[in-house]
């Protein structure tokens, strides 16, 4: 029998019977009903999700009881209101959890064991309700659970680039969520389920518009609005956030200037956050692009980042709301060579920023590429709080047409040793604060949701989503754990398909960059809408906009030179790394071009010269779409027709598109490259069918 179709709305909180017998029996003898303590919206919210999940993932009714019963079995509320009822945890474990941690516990008592969720808020309880509910999901066993689990990052938030006509930068899953038109007349379904989805993996904040900014999400009408969307999003635990235009005392106050060390400036900020903290009590904070991509900042009046971060974090800091700084700048007038730039303006400003604001700093040096090195500011800015910026919609990875998993990337960074302070000063203890004895800490993620159906576009891109918030929580996670979960709660726990999946996920970023940008190449995107190869261009108004600018290919050899024969940016590490990345027979193969500028006939591990292993390289990555698809295919029986489809369809569309990225690639290459006859052996069997992408990102959210 067919299954019946699924549209992908349900995300990871996709509900079904536990199928395995066994399981099924001691989930039902583990839970027959459970009880929510306390009253108010975080505990109705965890009643409803209780009432959705357990009947169907039981396969039976599982009663919600009101009051506290000998025989709960399901026990949930803080800690406080499950001592009112005489369950007291020792006091160590409850200081442990903090304000968000939660902890599950077997609790045997009179004869039976209960299962206790609790935590010292209720968002903290809901986080823990969603976890015992993915155990459920994910088939782990529930007997003598003792799990406490607590983020290590404090501010865990999605970014998100809408503008208020509804469209999305860099998004590619539709319009907005958020319907600026009718905001405070409407509680959609929808704004509960994504901030249920958040609040399911550990989201704590949304910054709600585009950081490249409009006046007029700060004036009151669009204040009101937001307000409306943070009382929703309250209950779960998630607070919003603004991206502030820089310049909005002059475009929205009518004063002469922006000076932030101006005292009539930072008044208009005083009273402008007064009236913020008015209408959202809990607001998060601003985050800030200035002096960026001809944002409006500080620079313009001759005042610097920290006068402009500190100005907002004075008037911020008596409400408890922080600055997100962005560190995403790159003046040709600091350095020639683009990534070198944030290091050299920020740097020198260590120790100037007031405690409430972070620097936000992308994971790499120049702009969210298929690999980039991690970037140098982490670990060279140790009185200052740095938050770590990612970028979940997939801008230069295929946007959301390709299947790109991108923890791994993630992880990479995350775990890159930036000896900083030794071994052990990895990126992930940098951002958490460990490293430099901070307490305060934060990620954000640019979110890669829209008013698709299936919110992200590609059914898989759902799981950069999902993975975003899991890493956020627990930087320790593997992304091969993560994928497994998400499967699982996805897809199915049928183990052929759990493991054909995965192995899907798991090679997918690899072969992106294979077949884009392998060896360090990077940033030869089409121009604009950064979907399609085109390393040629040369025709940008700034030379750091042109591709021929990050590849450098002459009949010498191909990449940019950062080592010390070059532009130097390799010294922006700390050693051993700048020695490392320094060496051409030391730098990791997999960033050789972005360091270098490598001889053609330059020799690779595997014995192949630079030139055959690029080849060899972007043949791979077509390689591992061709079993990607293939994979996909052999799964039709085991997945619902039109998810199965939709996502065929997609693979397709990524297998043509790595085809020609090879193909334009390995062309245009072959031009400066000694020989271009040792790739023709391989022409004749690429396709020919594929032809080059002609349609704006927008067109791209549609199969
Ligand atoms: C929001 C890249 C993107 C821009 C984006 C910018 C940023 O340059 O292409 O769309 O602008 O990064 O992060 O500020």
């Amino acid at each position: 029998m067919e299954m019946p179709g699924e549209d992908g709305y349900e995300l990871w909180l996709r509900y079904r019977k536990v199928d395995n017998p066994g399981q099924l029996a001691r989930y039902r003898e583990a839970i027959p009903n459970a009880t929510v303590l306390g009253s108010g919206a975080t505990p109705d919210i965890v009643r409803s999700e209780l009432a959705r999940a357990l009947p169907v993932l039981l396969d039976r009714p599982v009663p919600l009881l009101d009051q506290v019963q000998a025989d709960n079995a399901l026990v949930v509320g803080t800690v406080d209101e499950l001592a009112a009822t005489g369950v007291t945890l020792p006091q160590a474990d409850c200081c442990e959890l903090g304000e968000e941690g939660f902890l599950i516990r077997s609790h045997p008592t009179a004869g039976i064991t209960q299962t206790l969720i609790t935590g010292n808020s209720w968002p903290a309880v809901l986080t823990g309700v969603f976890h015992l509910l993915r155990l459920l999901q994910t088939r782990q066993d529930i007997d003598g659970l003792n799990l406490s689990l607590s983020p290590r990052i404090r501010h865990r938030v999605l970014g998100h680039w809408d503008n208020v006509d509804g469209s999305i930068e860099r998004g590619y899953a539709g319009r907005s969520l958020w319907n600026w038109d009718d905001l405070q007349a409407t509680t959609g379904t929808r704004y509960h389920d994504y901030a249920r989805s958040c609040a399911s993996i550990g989201i704590n904040g949304t910054v709600l518009n585009n950081v490249n900014a409009q006046a007029e999400s700060l004036s009151t009408e669009y204040l009101r609005k937001t307000a409306a969307l943070a009382d929703l999003f309250r209950p779960y635990g998630l607070r919003v956030y603004l991206a502030p235009l820089f310049s909005a005392p002059v475009q929205l106050g009518g004063l002469a200037t922006s000076d932030p060390r101006d005292p009539v400036v930072a008044e208009w900020w005083r009273r402008k956050v007064d009236e913020v903290y008015r209408l959202i009590p809990d607001f998060g904070g601003f985050e800030v692009k200035a002096n960026s991509e001809g944002q409006p900042g500080p620079q313009d009046v001759g005042a610097n980042h920290d006068d402009g971060a500190n100005m907002l974090a004075a008037a911020l800091e008596p409400h408890g709301g922080t600055v997100l700084w962005r560190a995403f700048v790159y003046d040709v007038a600091t350095d020639a060579d683009r990534a070198k730039c944030a290091y050299k303006e920020f740097v020198p400003l260590d120790g100037r920023f007031r405690p409430n604001v972070f620097v936000q700093v992308k994971n790499g040096p120049i702009d969210f590429q298929p690999r980039e090195p991690f970037h140098p500011l982490f670990g060279a800015m140790e009185k200052t709080l740095l938050a770590l910026e990612l970028q979940i919609t997939q801008e230069y990875l295929g946007q959301s047409m390709h299947l790109v998993y991108l923890a791994p990337m993630w992880k990479e960074i995350l775990d890159s040793e930036t000896y900083a302070k030794g071994p052990g000063s990895t990126v992930a203890r940098i951002v958490e604060g460990a490293a430099d004895g901070h307490t305060a800490s934060c990620i954000l993620g640019v979110a890669n949701t829209g008013s698709d159906r299936n919110w992200c576009g590609h059914h898989f891109a759902q799981a950069n989503w999902y993975a975003f918030g899991r890493i956020a929580w627990d930087s320790d996670l593997s992304a091969e754990a993560i994928a497994d979960e998400w499967v699982r709660m996805t897809w199915s726990n049928d183990p052929s398909v759990l493991e054909a999946i995965k192995t899907m996920m798991l090679g997918s970023w690899e072969a992106c960059i294979n077949y884009m940008t392998p060896l360090g190449l990077h940033h030869i995107m089409q121009e604009g809408h950064h979907y399609g190869p085109d390393p040629g261009f040369n025709a940008a108004p700034r030379a750091d906009w042109n591709n021929v600018y990050y590849h450098q290919a002459d009949a010498k050899g191909v990449g940019f030179d950062r080592s010390s024969t070059g532009s130097d940016a390799a010294s922006q590490y700390h050693s051993p790394l700048r020695e490392q990345f320094d060496d051409i027979d030391t730098c990791p193969e997999k960033l050789l071009l972005w360091f270098h500028h490598a001889p053609w006939d330059h020799r690779l591990r595997s014995g192949l010269t630079l030139w055959e292993e690029l080849q060899q390289r972007y043949d791979a990555g077509v390689a591992a779409v061709e079993e990607m698809v293939s994979i996909w295919q052999g799964l039709q029986a085991k997945i619902d027709p039109q998810r199965h489809k939709h996502a065929s369809k997609r693979l397709k569309q990524q297998l043509e598109n790595a085809r020609l990225w090879r193909e334009v690639c390995v062309d245009y290459f072959g031009n400066f490259a000694p020989s271009k006859d040792s790739w023709r052996r391989s022409l004749d069997s690429w396709s020919k069918s594929a032809t080059a992408p002609n349609r704006s990102s927008s067109d791209l959210t549609t199969v």
